[in-house]
């Protein structure tokens, strides 16, 4: 009967009122972003390097320039077989990953987009496997430079396909897991690994975050 429709309607939107993630799956009218962590906010490769020729001066690197391929080790493993492991022991230290600097304009877009009406932002971030500094060091280092209210935003995850988002900003070319269809879009953001890849004419390049990265969001609203 219409009027017990209506009387739904109404109970619902004022459930829905109560708990916001009813009211957005009702609605749909929120957007989720998600944001890589290392390569687009945390400035991985740059890190990576300034410590390795810091503990290793006399071994040859491989400049910011010439870097190849998104796994640092497996580049570092080709110039010399036993350079893969001193590449990994560096981003296995204590403070590696808390010391990152942050990637240029990096910390304001993310202030300002998790400040947009309608808009949230979370942070997808995998850890490396060695996990004794990593985790605890991406949350301090999210509470340094974003803010305690931000450690509420970070996702911890090895696999990004099951996390669900409307957009996925992240440098890493190829980002695979269990679920064959993940309902984000990646937006490739560039690094210097991937700058030269010609990416398949539907992925969409963010070149830094100087680029446009609000029409990029604006665009994936409904
Ligand atoms: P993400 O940015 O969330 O896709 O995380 C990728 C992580 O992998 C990041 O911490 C950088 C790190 N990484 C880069 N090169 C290598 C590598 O050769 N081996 C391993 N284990 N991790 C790497
Ligand atoms: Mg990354």
């Amino acid at each position: 009967a219409p009027g017990r429709e209506t009387a739904r309607a109404r109970h619902l939107s004022t459930v829905y009122s109560q708990h916001r993630c009813c009211a957005e799956m009702s609605t749909n009218t929120r957007l989720r972003v998600l944001v890589d962590m290392d390569g687009v906010i945390a400035d991985f490769e740059e890190g990576f390097l300034r410590k390795y020729r810091e503990r290793y001066p006399n071994e040859p690197y491989i400049t910011l320039e010439d870097r190849r391929g998104f796994w640092v080790s497996t580049q570092y493993g080709e110039l010399r077989s036993d350079l893969c492991e001193k590449a990994i022991s560096i981003w296995e230290s204590n403070n590696f990953f808390l010391e990152l600097k942050p990637v240029p304009g990096a910390l304001e877009a993310v202030k300002e987009m998790s400040k947009m009406e309608n808009t949230d932002v979370f942070i997808c971030t995998s850890p490396i496997k060695h996990y004794k500094y990593c985790p605890y060091e991406k949350y301090a280092w999210v509470e340094k430079h974003l803010g305690p209210d931000f450690l509420e935003q970070i996702i911890l995850t090895r696999d990004k396909t099951v996390v669900t988002g409307d957009i996925l900003i992240d440098d890493k070319p190829d980002i695979l897991g269990v679920e064959p269809t993940p309902s984000w879009e990646h937006v490739l953001f560039t690094a210097c690994h991937n700058k030269h890849l010609t990416t398949i004419p539907t992925q969409r390049r963010l070149l830094s975050w100087a680029d446009d990265w609000r029409a990029t969001l604006e665009s994936k609203r409904q």
